[in-house]
Formats: C-alpha cells, sequence, structure tokens
C-alpha cells in the first residue's frame, strides 16, 4: 500500500475542544441537578451529542426521566453553551504539530481530510482558520452512523477516491481507533485511553506527528 490520504478527527487531534464540551456539559449537569466529571467526560469523546447525553442521564440513573424530546431539547441547551465558549477560539488553539504535520503531508502529494462527528466542525475550523486545508469536510449532519461505526471514515475515503488502505486515520478516542479499525485503515491514536482495540501507533500528543515516520508504516 502507498499513503494518499491522512484522515483527521477534530475534538482532540486538531485542536482541544473536549474541554469546552465538558464545560458546556458540566453546566447543563450543575443545572439539572446531576452528577459529572472528567471521567465520565472522557466516555463522550468522539460519542454523538444525543448519546452523550444519554450517557450522563445513565450515570445518574436518570434515563427514563426525560421524553426523547425533551432530551434533544436538553441536548441542544447544551450546544447553544458549547457554541458560545467556541468563539474565543483562534489559530492559537491548533494543537502543537499539527501545521507543520500537515504542510509536509500537502507538499508530498498526500491529501487531507476532517472526519468529525461534531455538527460544529465547520465553524470551529473557519475559526481555526484551517478549512482550505483540507480537501474534504466531512458533513456530520449526513452521517448516519456515529463512531465506533466506520462510516465517517469510509465516507471520506470514498470522497477522495482511495481504498481504505490507503489512508491513515488519526484520533484521540477510542470510538475513534475502533471506528478508523473497521474500516481498514492504519490508526494513529494520539493520548488515547485505551479500553479496548489499540491504535496501530501510539503517540502522547500532537508534536509527536512525524510525516516521514509515518509514510514508513505504509
Ligand atoms: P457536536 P470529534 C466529537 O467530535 C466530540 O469528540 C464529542 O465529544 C462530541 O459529543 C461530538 O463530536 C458531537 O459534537 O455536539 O458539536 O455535534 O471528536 O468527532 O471531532
Ligand atoms: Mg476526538
Amino acid at each position: 500500500m502507498s499513503l494518499k490520504a491522512l484522515i483527521f478527527d477534530l475534538d482532540g487531534v486538531l485542536t482541544d475542544t473536549a474541554k469546552y464540551h465538558y464545560l458546556a456539559w458540566k453546566k447543563l449537569a450543575d443545572e439539572l441537578g446531576y452528577y459529572f466529571d472528567e471521567e465520565i467526560n472522557e466516555l463522550l469523546k468522539g460519542v454523538s451529542r444525543i448519546n452523550s447525553f444519554e450517557i450522563i442521564l445513565k450515570k445518574n440513573n436518570a434515563t427514563d426521566k426525560y421524553t426523547p424530546e425533551e432530551k434533544e431539547t436538553l441536548a441542544n441547551k447544551k450546544n447553544d453553551y458549547y457554541k458560545e465558549m467556541i468563539e474565543q477560539l483562534t489559530p492559537d488553539d491548533i494543537l502543537e504539530g499539527i501545521l507543520p504535520f500537515i504542510t509536509e503531508a500537502r507538499n508530498n502529494g498526500i491529501k487531507c481530510a476532517v472526519a468529525s462527528i461534531s455538527k460544529n466542525a465547520p465553524r470551529v475550523l473557519e475559526l481555526l482558520e484551517i478549512s482550505d486545508l483540507f480537501d474534504y469536510i466531512a458533513d456530520a449532519a449526513l452521517v448516519k452512523q456515529p463512531k465506533p461505526h466506520p462510516e465517517i471514515f469510509l465516507t471520506c475515503a470514498k470522497a477522495l477516491g482511495f481504498e481504505p488502505s490507503e489512508c491513515i486515520g488519526i484520533e484521540d478516542a477510542q470510538a475513534g481507533i475502533e471506528a478508523i479499525h473497521s474500516a481498514g485503515m492504519l490508526s494513529v491514536g494520539v493520548n488515547v485511553t485505551v479500553t479496548s482495540v489499540k491504535p496501530d501507533v501510539v503517540l502522547n500528543s500532537t508534536a509527536e506527528l512525524n510525516f516521514e515516520k509515518l509514510r514508513k508504516y505504509c
């Protein structure tokens, strides 16, 4: 196989929006009188908005407390808090090593895509001023199956016109690593709390991303 494309997760890989997701969920949980901490937040990484709320409710034995419509309304309330918080993002919030890594890949003819299930991804990329660096940005609204289903990674590969085996996926969440693995791509895990499938390449931070080293895997 020869490497043709890099497919990046957004939250936790290109920038650290996980802290804003945490603060927004925490605000909602406090208002509703539910327990929520960093440990529970870890379980929400890479998980869709509504499923994240279900996890918080389950941890508080409150799964049956709301109708599906009420759950939707409350999850949207969290999203309003999140949207307000991310407006403070600037290009300075791009994680270390990301820009040189993408620049080197692009200079070597490698295509780059974003596989984020966040419906806020386009706005985050715009605030970071990096939308133009990507050849394809998956539309989270059109992806039916959230991670760990491989759909979003397969959608990116197909849109770029490459086989999954020609792509590398880069993720910070266990659900994302499982999705990349099921898609048949090589997975790079950045600071992943491993609970099941291990990433093929384990990194502690994005500062360790090295294009020439990764290329040797393909
Ligand atoms: P939104 P990623 C994911 O983004 C986040 O990791 C996850 O915490 C969040 O719940 C999900 O997006 C949905 O985000 O509520 O903004 O649509 O890691 O796939 O970039
Ligand atoms: Mg992530």
